[in-house]
């Protein structure tokens, strides 16, 4: 093709140049047959602009209703304009809630992820949702690493449904329950023989909390005196507040964000902490209690 056009085109330019047309023509006519040359498919857009379109339009997510197997999520193709996350969160209210489980994404074509995700936590119904990977590269950090919206503003996100939900939440249950049935030790997180010599004889005692409307989960913590205390709370629905006066300790706990308290059982002696952010009608019931002993 590229010959075929050349030549004779070529030709006609050089003809013209002999015949005396002006030095300027034979430009025009040279620039004239290039376009059409490149019209015809020869010169292509950089490889960059195409990857970029293609993004543009394609940035998508495939996921069917599944039934949750082995705490895992298993996303069928992603194919994200940039590296990031593929993340699965609740669907609370038709709404995106909380993230359960998250996963990276490369640049491109992604198939077949598979995503752990919290089962305690799994609704009938989830989102899985792309976020980019802004911040700390290769860390997943909720601020941060907003959801990848389209052209138009809309979030790329597929919901799907759990197809067994039901039998899911029922085991949990089942394992809920009997672990109430027996005092319910707080989840005490074994620490390091050097974490523990930084604080001498006394242990650092570290609890997973959690708040929603209207408990802290555990609501009952047990330490001795002289522990060090370290709480690492989340909220899993609205903004609530940790405050435990008695230790100087007040933290806003804005949704799905940890938060960290720490503190010295200095004294013995029970104290109350509570939610002192008003967050719906069960507000004023929202209180926990500290053993010291
Ligand atoms: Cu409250």
């Amino acid at each position: 093709m590229r010959r075929n056009y050349f030549i004779p085109l070529a030709a006609s330019a050089v003809a013209l140049v002999l015949l005396g047309a002006g030095c300027n023509n034979a430009i025009k006519l040279k620039e004239e047959a290039k376009v059409k040359i490149e019209t015809e498919g020869i010169a292509e857009p950089s490889t960059s602009s195409i990857v970029e379109q293609h993004a543009e339009e394609s940035a998508k997510i495939e996921v069917k209703n599944q039934a949750l197997a082995n705490d895992k999520i298993m996303i069928n193709e992603v194919y994200a304009p940039k590296q990031g996350w593929i993340v699965i969160h609740q669907v609370v209210n038709g709404k995106a809630g909380m993230v359960i489980g998250e996963k990276t994404v490369v640049k491109g074509e992604n198939k077949t992820l598979v995503v752990p995700v919290d089962k305690t936590k799994v609704t009938t119904e989830l989102i899985a949702m792309l976020h980019i990977d802004v911040g700390v590269i290769g860390t997943y950090e909720p601020g941060s690493d907003v959801p990848l919206t389209d052209t138009t503003g809309a979030v790329i996100m597929t919901k799907f449904a759990l197809v067994n939900f039901a039998k899911v939440e029922a085991e949990e249950k089942k394992l809920s329950s009997t672990s109430e049935n027996k005092p319910t030790p707080p989840l005490e997180v074994k620490l390091k023989a050097d974490v523990k010599a930084e604080f001498g004889a006394s242990a650092l005692k570290e609890f997973i909390m959690t708040a929603k409307q209207w408990e802290f989960n555990p609501s009952m913590i047990g330490v001795n005196k002289g522990d060090k205390v370290r709480l690492k709370i989340t909220s899993t629905d609205v903004t609530h507040s940790f405050s435990l006066p008695d230790f100087n300790v007040n933290l806003n706990l804005e949704p799905d964000q940890t938060k960290i308290a720490e503190f010295v059982a200095d004294k013995i002696g029970t104290f109350t902490f509570a939610c002192s952010v008003f967050c719906g009608d069960g507000h004023t019931k929202m209180k926990g209690t500290l053993v010291v002993k």
